[in-house]
């Protein structure tokens, strides 16, 4: 009946393991023309974000010395190639060294991991896990200026729409005065700070915690870790829910397990990669079981299934706020296994 369902449970569930900035489509398949030179495109992206209303003293600022970095366009173009398979992607990011950094961030912060977790009903140990696997704790958060790559990016014609708005968004991130141009660093596909968030998810989600008037996403913690958990809320995670949990399919079962719920049709590309969203008791009923073999809950919970290689997983609502962060399988499920051992 569902043969689209069996293909699923064969599909290796792909990710870019390319570091995860938020938000970054996935590359288009179409092969790009080649750019024009490069000073002659950057003096119409000047004269177009002239008119937009950015003062000539910012723009000096903001391209000052721009040149197209060809590290950042090898980076680009070879990220997708790198699709490890989940195991290596998993024990890659989560280290024992990673959750043990994990659980002293979450003793040394433990108050405003509160107060935020009181005011988003994000908790602790997804927002320290989406922290450790973004910047390794506010270790990595990145060294390039946030213009080179971006204006990098959009002269290339790759991917020139996204970046090129992302580069008016990193402009009016500096005019409202939350950064300052040299501090404004990142990764080289443009990721910033410490939730390596995009200029467009700085403006839509990055909040001031602390309390100094700044969002400071690069040096505060508290701004750092509220932010993540603003954007997870902005997504719909829900208070006082878990993300899913890791789930076996006995041999016998595998085959009525495909049958019976069709794949997922709505949403980002991971969320096309998993199945519809039925309750745990449907599930249970199947002849899924948690994975020390016991029989799940007989809840109303919706949950879909997700395979990647020889691991299943029943993923919850929440588990769609972590796609939003970044819509890859082998990144969310790492940030929701890497929450389960730091909690
Ligand atoms: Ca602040």
């Amino acid at each position: 009946m569902h043969r689209a369902c069996l293909v699923l449970l064969l599909i290796l569930t792909a990710s870019s393991a390319a570091p995860s900035a938020a938000q970054t489509p996935a590359p288009p398949e179409v092969s790009p023309a080649e750019p024009p030179p490069f000073t002659d495109w950057l003096e119409a992206l000047r004269a177009e974000a002239r008119g937009r209303g950015f003062s000539d003293a910012l723009l000096d600022d903001a391209f000052r010395d721009l040149q197209p970095l060809e590290r950042v366009i090898q980076s680009d173009r070879t990220q997708a190639e790198l699709v490890p398979g989940f195991d290596r992607y998993f024990s890659s990011h989560v280290t024992r060294a990673v959750v043990r950094r994990g659980r002293t961030h979450r003793r040394e912060h433990a108050r405003v991991l509160r107060r935020i977790g009181a005011r988003y009903g994000v908790p602790p140990q997804v927002l320290l896990a989406i922290w450790g696997m973004e910047s390794r704790f506010g270790r990595a958060t990145g060294r390039v200026p946030i213009f080179q790559a971006l204006a990098t990016l959009a002269w290339e014609p790759r991917r020139s729409d996204f970046f090129r708005s992302q580069l008016f968004d990193a402009l009016t991130v500096v005019a409202r005065g939350y950064i300052d141009v040299a501090s404004m660093k990142g990764s080289w596909a443009g990721a910033m700070g410490q939730p390596q968030f995009m200029p467009s998810s700085y403006l839509a989600h990055a909040v001031d915690f602390d309390g100094d008037g700044h969002r400071d996403i690069w040096r505060s913690t508290p701004d750092a870790l509220a932010s993540i958990a603003n954007y997870l809320h902005a997504y719909g995670w829900k208070a006082g829910s878990s993300w899913g949990r890791e789930v076996t399919i006995a041999d016998n079962a595998i085959a009525r397990v495909r049958a019976a719920v069709p794949p997922r049709t709505d949403g980002c590309y991971a969320q096309r990669n998993m199945t519809e969203r039925v309750p745990l008791s449907r599930w249970k009923a199947l002849g899924v079981r948690a994975v020390n073999g016991r029989p799940l809950p007989a809840s109303r919970t919706a949950a879909g299934l997700v395979v990647t290689g020889n691991r299943t997983f029943l993923v919850y609502d929440n588990y769609d706020a972590i796609l939003g962060y970044n819509c890859a399988h082998y990144y969310a499920l790492s940030v929701a296994l890497l929450s389960d051992r730091i909690g």
